[in-house]
């Protein structure tokens, strides 16, 4: 497919998909977030991606979802849900992704990096969820993933004044993985990514769905569901490799079997 708002290539294991709307700060429209879903799910069935970069263009990671395509809607379109699948979509890519963010992660900006699974942000980025003032608030995780990775409080002010946060008090909350320079943004993240390519893929695809699994169950189950995944990659050829490579003092050639 072409795309027209993002752009998606690959190299050594590892996609990168930008979003290409820089004049508009990479707001969010549909057809961002269709281009966004079609290149992400199609990377999740190839076997060849291992883990997915998403970054933005210019400026922005994103500023949000399009405030002017929002402006028409009504409460029924939105309850209806037909303009916000794909971000359901995009939770269930079981690829690891990384987000890239390169300058202003505002609303659903925000809400799409904490959607990833590990954040590297430029010290020049800016994280906030600014729906307050539109006379709106965070639907797309941005009450509740944000809560559990910053605490109440720090999120309550976040959501209730709109004011967004620089790259390093995030690092200092919680937010992001790490914060590197403007101009290595892009390359720590598609190292970090290349190094989880390199990886077991059953045994990566399993972790993250197990550590995903943390933010909705309680303990006891979340144990469980962890020591079932961890049963289960003993019947993959890559635990004997991993395990044989070790023992034979050499680097492990994992297969995704
Ligand atoms: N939508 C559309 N256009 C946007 C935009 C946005 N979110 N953000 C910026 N732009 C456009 C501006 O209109 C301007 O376009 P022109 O006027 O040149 O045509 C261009 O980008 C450059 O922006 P500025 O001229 O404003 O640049 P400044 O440096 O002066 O200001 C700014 C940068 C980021 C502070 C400002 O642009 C701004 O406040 N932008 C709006 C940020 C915002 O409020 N974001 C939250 C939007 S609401 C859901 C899923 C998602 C969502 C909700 C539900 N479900 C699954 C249910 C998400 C909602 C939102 O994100």
């Amino acid at each position: 497919m072409a795309y027209q708002n993002i752009t998606a290539a690959t190299e050594d294991g590892v996609a990168v998909v930008t979003l290409n709307r820089p004049d508009v700060l990479n707001a969010l429209n549909q057809t961002t977030m269709n281009e966004l879903v079609d290149a992400c799910e199609g990377f999740d069935r190839d076997e060849a991606v291992r883990c997915i970069v998403i970054t933005g263009a210019g400026r922005a990671f994103a500023a949000g979802a399009d405030i002017k395509e929002m402006a028409g809607a009504s409460a029924p379109q939105m309850l209806a849900g037909y303009r916000f699948q794909q971000w359901e979509r995009i939770r269930k890519i079981t690829t690891p992704i990384i987000a890239a963010v390169n300058g202003l992660a505002l609303g659903g900006g925000c809400e799409l990096a904490m959607l990833c699974d590990i954040i590297v942000a430029s010290e020049t980025a800016q994280f906030g969820q600014p729906e307050i003032n539109l006379g709106i608030m965070p639907g797309a995780g941005g009450t509740q993933r944000l809560t559990r990775a910053i605490g109440k409080y720090r999120a309550m002010e976040m959501v209730l004044t709109g004011r967004p946060i620089p790259a390093r008090q995030a690092e200092a909350w919680g937010l992001v993985t790490k914060v590197v320079p403007p101009e290595v943004v892009l390359d720590e993240a598609k190292g970090m990514a290349r190094e989880i390519a390199g990886k077991a893929p059953v045994a990566v695809r399993l972790a993250k769905e197990s550590v995903l699994k943390a933010f909705d169950t309680h303990l006891e189950g979340g144990l469980d569901f962890e020591r079932k995944c961890f049963y289960l990659l003993f019947a993959t050829e890559d635990r004997a490799e991993g395990i044989s490579a070790f023992l034979e003092k050499r680097k492990a050639i994992f297969k995704g079997r």
